[in-house]
Order: C-alpha cells, then sequence, then structure tokens
C-alpha cells in the first residue's frame, strides 16, 4: 500500500495594505478549490497568509498593530476555511500573527486535517530582522519588535497518513530546524515564507535570494530524507518585491514542483511518504552514523567561540 499524498503549494501575490480579511479569505478560498479540483489533499498556504507583511513598518505603540493579529483561530473571518476545508475534504496549513489571550505575540502556522480540525500549531523559532526602528532602511524588517521567538521548538504531527512537521520563513535556512524535525521521524516539512527581494544589510545577496532559497530548502529535505513544501507570498507588495519560486522537494533534494509567476498560483505533486526510507534507511540512518557525542557545542554554545 503507498502512502502518496497529493499536496499543493498554493503561493500568494500581494497582499497590500488595504486589502480587508474577507478579500484575502476569498482568495484563498480560491486556490483551495482549485487545488480540491486537482485532486490535492492537502494545501500549503504562505507566512502572514491573512495580511500584508506587516513588520516593514514600525509603530511606537505596538497596539496601533494589534488589528494585524488573530486572537481566535478559527475566527469570525477565517471559519469560512475551516467550514469549507472540511466540506471538500481537504487540509491545509495557514501562517498567521498570533495575539494570545496573555498578550503574546507569534508568528504562527496551524495544520488543519480535512476534517477541519486543527491537528498542530507551530511558532515560529527564528526571528529575524531588528528590534528598533532603523529609520534609514528603505523599508523595515522588525519581526524582533512584532514577534516573540517560540519557546517551544519543532514538533511533529501525525497526520494525511505521515508525519508532518512545520517551519517558518527564517527557519528554512537554519539547519537545526530540519534536524531537529529528523530525528523525530519527519516526512514532510511545511514552511510558508516571506523573503524580500532586497536584503538591507547586504545587497549583495539580493541576486542569490532564489538561488539559497532552492539551496537551504533541497539540502534540508535530502539531509533529513523528507519532503520540503515551501510556499512564497511574493511579488510586489507595498513597494517591496518578494521572492515567489514556491517549490515542493523531494527527500533526494530534486524539486518536483515549482511555481512560475509571483502571483496567486497553485502548483501540486504526488509525494510518495515512503521515499523517505530510501535516504532514512541508508546513507542517513541517523541512528547507525550520526555522532552526537562529538556535537556538543550544538546546543551548549550560541555564538561562534575561536579555539585559542
Ligand atoms: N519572513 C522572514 O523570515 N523573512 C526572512 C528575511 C530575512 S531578512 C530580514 C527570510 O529569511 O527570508
Amino acid at each position: 500500500m503507498t502512502r502518496t499524498i497529493r499536496v499543493a503549494a498554493a503561493q500568494l501575490g500581494p497582499i497590500q495594505r488595504e486589502d480587508t480579511r474577507p478579500v484575502v479569505v476569498a482568495r484563498l478560498l480560491a486556490m483551495l478549490r482549485e487545488a480540491h479540483s486537482v485532486g490535492a489533499q492537502l494545501v500549503v498556504f504562505p507566512e502572514l497568509a491573512l495580511t500584508t507583511f506587516f513588520p516593514r513598518w514600525f509603530v511606537n505603540d505596538i497596539a496601533e498593530a494589534d488589528h494585524w493579529y488573530e486572537r481566535q483561530m478559527p475566527g469570525p473571518e477565517t471559519q469560512q476555511l475551516f467550514d469549507e476545508a472540511r466540506r471538500l475534504g481537504v487540509g491545509f496549513c495557514l501562517g498567521y500573527a498570533e495575539l494570545t489571550p496573555d498578550g503574546q505575540r507569534f508568528n504562527t502556522q496551524i495544520l488543519v486535517e480535512r476534517d477541519g480540525s486543527i491537528v498542530g500549531k507551530y511558532r515560529k523559532v527564528h526571528i529575524p530582522g531588528h528590534e528598533r526602528h532603523e529609520p534609514d532602511r528603505p523599508f523595515q524588517h522588525a519581526e524582533r519588535y512584532y514577534f516573540t521567538p517560540s519557546p517551544e521548538g519543532f514538533s511533529t504531527w501525525r497526520a494525511f497518513g505521515g508525519r508532518m512537521g512545520m517551519m517558518i520563513c527564517n527557519d528554512r535556512r537554519w539547519p537545526e530546524s530540519y534536524r531537529e524535525m529528523g530525528l523525530q521521524g519527519v516526512e514532510m516539512i511545511l514552511c510558508g515564507y516571506n523573503t524580500p527581494i532586497h536584503y538591507v544589510p547586504d545587497p549583495a545577496q539580493d541576486r542569490l535570494q532564489g538561488f539559497h532559497n532552492a539551496l537551504v530548502m533541497q539540502s534540508g529535505a535530502y539531509q533529513n530524507g523528507t519532503f520540503v513544501v515551501g510556499v512564497a507570498k511574493g511579488g510586489l507588495e507595498e513597494g517591496v518585491l518578494g521572492l515567489a519560486e514556491s517549490s515542493i522537494i523531494a527527500p533526494s533534494g530534486e524539486i518536483l514542483a515549482r511555481t512560475a509567476t509571483d502571483g496567486d498560483e497553485v502548483v501540486w505533486a504526488d509525494c510518495d511518504l515512503d521515499w523517505c526510507r530510501n535516504y532514512t534507511g541508508t546513507l542517513f540512518d541517523f541512528d547507525r552514523y550520526r555522532r552526537p557525542e562529538v556535537y556538543q557545542r550544538i546546543t551548549s554554545q550560541r555564538g561562534v567561540v575561536t579555539p585559542e
């Protein structure tokens, strides 16, 4: 019996500041239906999929930003997505800004099963950018002001007939993210992203954004014998160009499907989860070949310490 899941990457084009939740949810619903019409069982949406990427603006009083966050999930404006998922029998993964009842702010992603139930919630671990207003920048990337880094780390969930994991945007650049899930037997990692093409601290990296995006996700997939589904919010959003190039990557590291535009676009691939064993049972048989006893710096040390 094969464990093949047809997964869709539902890339979003830009969401402008004035776009309301109902307008955005209608776009998500259209892609959910399109993915269902081609037989997808799971639809992956990007990071912060309900709003524009608001950390590009700074507000002195963070309460002024409360309207970008969800206090409930599902809430009155997102309930429709859950209802439609249940009606169609298609699951989804959705990124959004979360404001908890005790006032904590997280960059969050949920996994919803085909019956409309939430099976997993992940809060972003690696928060990039800066904490304070940097007026000399052409645009802000103040994620470290708007979001608390999750203390919960990386989990995996049994769902869609396999073991699923989640990470968000900047997490995909860190090998620890994949390995934490690899050590839990992950078979498919779902990752939404918002990646400005212009990297303000070092513009020499701008031309490499697409290369680095593929490099980290393809190597993370291969080195951990897992599928990776990377889904962008791309295109020109409030004057800032975001990388598109959403992709579905096999445990071999090969790209199975990739978007061709930087707008709303659905691409899909059939993912046989048993393919993972070809890697986790051979070259990357962790139990046989890993050497955690000589990797101690990885968890005991944060920054670089140069030996004398
Ligand atoms: N959203 C997000 O995490 N974006 C980052 C941009 C890094 S530059 C501040 C990324 O890694 O793509």
